[in-house]
């Protein structure tokens, strides 16, 4: 049997490092999609020791003709669309940017496959927060909840997710959304206020920090391992037929929950003394609520998620001190 190829975009993100280390181990041969930059970081690939394994294309979402050559070149057998602006908050900022990645971007890349490559299987990068907070009457979100999303990143996402959909019936190719629900790891990017809190609590705890400034406090999150949910992706392309599958753990829990465990965990009970509310971090419209239910995903790739929340933010925190006593100017 030949060599399965997965192409994956976003490939030097926080999923996209994790992806690629699971399909390598799967017998993959990955292509990783990176935009081009002149000092290119690849730190996450690194981290897991894979950054030689993969093979790199050059193309970007908002260039319809680099994905085009791309499909045609790599004639995956899986597609992965992870890449994205990916930042709630900047979805503000840049507002059109984020469509054309996010939205315009998945549509390119579905139009690519459906000429050169209709075979293949694709995943979309679907998120929670397309939900906005709206919530079934237990509070939980599903499959079937209606969206409300409140933010420009999350109506571009939306749209990816409805053209997916809109893909899968109209050309009958393998199409899948996978909604995934917050999933971090000591990958994530440090404006991501779980990244942003072990980072600050490890730089507390070493003396290289007296101060940690956050927005909204009060915001609850499901959050869950990244390296749980990677594996889940690639079940979701194993399937008779694509779908739209919920990823979540069923908890929801605070910033304050978070920065319970993360300041305990270095040994500071009380955290108020070293945590500022700015207004700087808080948002036009905010999503107060997220927690998911994913029945669907459990019963039919059976699928669970493996790390607990508490050992996620002792993992997190934990790296980040690993990480500033070899680096501590990182
Ligand atoms: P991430 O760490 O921000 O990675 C996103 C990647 O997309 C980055 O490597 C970025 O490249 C790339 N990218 C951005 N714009 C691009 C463009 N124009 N062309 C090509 N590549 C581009 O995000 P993540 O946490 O791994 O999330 C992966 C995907 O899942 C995203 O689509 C995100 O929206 C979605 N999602 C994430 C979560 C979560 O909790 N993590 C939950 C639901 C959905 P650079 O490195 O060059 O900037
Ligand atoms: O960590 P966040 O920036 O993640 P957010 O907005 O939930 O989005 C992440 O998860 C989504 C899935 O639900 C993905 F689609 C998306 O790509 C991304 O991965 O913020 C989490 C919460 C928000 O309520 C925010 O207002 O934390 C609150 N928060 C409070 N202080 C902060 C801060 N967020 C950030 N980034 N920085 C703060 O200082």
């Amino acid at each position: 049997m030949s060599t399965p190829k997965a192409l994956i975009t976003g490939i030097l993100g926080q999923d996209g490092a994790y992806l690629a280390q699971f399909l390598l181990e799967q017998g993959y041969h990955v292509y990783g999609l990176m935009r081009r930059y002149s000092n290119p970081t690849f730190e996450n690939l690194q981290y897991l020791g894979i950054a030689d394994e993969v093979e790199y294309v050059s193309g970007d979402m908002s260039d319809e003709a680099s994905l085009l050559q791309i499909v045609k070149f790599t004639q995956p057998d899986e597609i992965y669309n992870l890449a994205a602006q990916s930042f709630v908050g900047s979805s503000w900022d840049q507002p059109r940017l984020t469509t054309e990645i996010n939205g315009l971007g998945t549509l390119h890349l579905l139009n690519a496959m459906k000429i050169f490559a209709p075979y293949a299987r694709f995943y979309q990068a679907s998120t929670s927060e397309m939900f906005g907070g709206g919530s079934d009457e237990n509070g939980e979100q599903t499959e079937l909840t209606s969206f409300y999303p409140k933010s420009p990143y999350a109506i571009s996402k939306l749209y990816a997710y409805w053209i997916t959909v809109n893909f899968r019936e109209s050309f009958g190719l393998y199409a899948t959304n996978g909604i995934l629900f917050n999933h971090e790891s000591p990958l994530r990017g440090k404006e991501f206020v779980t990244r942003k809190i072990s980072d600050g609590v490890a730089r507390i705890k070493l003396g290289l920090q007296n101060e940690l400034r956050l927005g909204n406090l009060d915001s609850k999150r499901d959050w869950g391992f990244a390296g749980d949910y990677v594996k889940a992706m690639w079940k979701m392309l194993q399937q008779e037929e694509g779908s739209d599958y919920i990823l979540s753990t069923g908890e929801s829990h605070s910033i304050r929950e978070f920065l319970d465990i993360a300041f305990g965990y270095v040994g500071i009970e009380d955290w108020t003394p070293y945590v500022t509310t700015d207004p700087r971090f808080k948002r036009p419209a905010e999503v107060k609520t997220l927690q998911g239910k994913s029945d669907k995903a459990r019963a039919q790739l059976n699928w669970e998620p493996e790390v607990s929340f508490e050992e996620l933010v002792t993992m997190m925190v934990d790296a980040d001190l690993q990480r500033l006593k070899s680096e501590p100017t990182s």
